[in-house]
């Protein structure tokens, strides 16, 4: 998928440069001026002014002389395509943030049917004494004086930490702002299974090491793959 975005986005960069490159070299051979190799900056400076002659012989004469009529085209010319430039670095850019989004799902772990990316972009809160506590599945949590704009980091998401075989039943967070005569502010979150997406309970067992505890439909056993018992 990325591979045909890139080089969708690739193809409208050359596009838009050749064009470019093409205006340039026809404004450069009208203009015949051989050190002005940047008609476009030369435009810059123009901008706002009225065109200054090329061969000025009479500065007392206030009514200013033109460009002859095939520089001012191929100015035209150039600023147009300075703008389907634009334009198109501006398409790119949006292709670019498209690729990076799809990149970072490919290189996220959401589970093996993908169903955990349905928490992606999503928090949690939990209120416990003078603290707000947030809850990001797969971005930071933090810890906030309730009613604060900001607070502490208590970590980004780093890896799924279950046991073997129960891989998506825990996960932790590390990296967080660091304890005053500690260590870095870290999380571990136990995921089970409940009705709602909640956080159920938030301790610190150890200073600067917190514990989340979150429920989720997502970790109940799906009923498909359960043993079917017969009921005879
Ligand atoms: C803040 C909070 C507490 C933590 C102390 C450590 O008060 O982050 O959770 O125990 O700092 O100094």
């Amino acid at each position: 998928m990325y591979d045909r975005l890139k080089s969708a986005k690739n193809r409208h960069l050359e596009e838009a440069r050749i064009k470019e490159e093409d205006e340039r070299e026809r404004a450069r051979a009208l203009e015949n001026a051989p050190d002005d190799d940047d008609l476009l900056a030369e435009e810059d400076r123009h901008e706002g002014e009225a065109a200054e002659p090329i061969n000025s012989e009479d500065d007392e004469d206030d009514k200013m002389p033109e460009y002859p009529q095939e520089v001012k085209d191929a100015q035209e010319k150039a600023r147009e395509a300075r703008r389907l430039f634009d334009e198109v670095n501006e398409k790119t850019g949006d292709l670019d943030a498209k690729i990076r989004e799809a990149e970072d799902f490919a290189n996220s772990d959401y589970g093996e049917d993908y169903s955990w990316a349905a928490l992606k972009d999503k928090c949690f809160d939990r209120n416990v004494q003078q603290y707000t506590y947030q809850f990001c599945p797969f971005g930071q949590n933090t810890q906030k004086d309730t009613g604060a704009y900001s607070g502490t980091s208590l970590g980004s998401f780093k890896n799924w930490s279950g046991p073997e075989g129960n891989k998506y039943s825990k996960m932790h967070f590390g990296d967080g702002q660091q304890c005053w005569n500690g260590p870095k502010r870290s999380t571990d979150i136990t995921i089970e299974c409940g009705e709602e997406n909640e956080l159920v309970e938030v301790t610190e067992p150890a200073k600067c090491e917190y514990l989340f505890t979150f429920r989720t439909p997502l970790a109940c056993s799906d009923p498909d793959k359960e043993v079917v018992h017969d009921e005879f």
